[in-house]
């Protein structure tokens, strides 16, 4: 799917420029909680039961991709490993940010302006 190549590149384009935060000019799919072949994963930051949550909670990818957080809801929000070893910044409504996982293992993270919401990347073998 060549539509599909190209929004990919474009997102490694940014992500190799250094860029964190940063706007996602195409509609990001829901992830999957299942291991991911394409070198990026997306998750959305939306609203559950009145609640703003990560969605999907948990997902499973495997090393070397880099999950793109944006945020669908009317508020700011970070995602913050849960050690504090990396985090974003505060972003806004259609902003993202983007990490790249390269080792496997099982990461929390959260965000530092709603302590309840909660996520896990699992990170599997290449
Ligand atoms: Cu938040």
């Amino acid at each position: 799917m060549p539509h599909r190549l190209l929004s990919t590149s474009l997102v490694l384009a940014m992500v190799g420029a250094g860029a964190t935060v940063s706007t996602i000019a195409t509609a990001a799919p829901v992830g999957r909680a299942k291991p991911h072949k394409a070198a990026v994963a997306h998750v959305s930051i939306g609203t559950v039961h009145g609640q703003y949550a990560f969605l999907p909670h948990k997902i499973v990818i495997r090393a070397g991709t880099t999950v793109i957080w944006t945020n669908r809801s009317n508020a700011f929000h970070t995602v913050t490993e849960a050690n504090t070893k990396w985090t974003s910044a505060a972003f806004t409504t259609r902003k993202s940010y983007s990490h790249t996982f390269s080792k496997p293992g099982t990461y929390h993270y959260v965000c530092a302006l709603h302590g309840y919401m909660t996520g896990i990347v699992v990170v599997t073998k290449k």
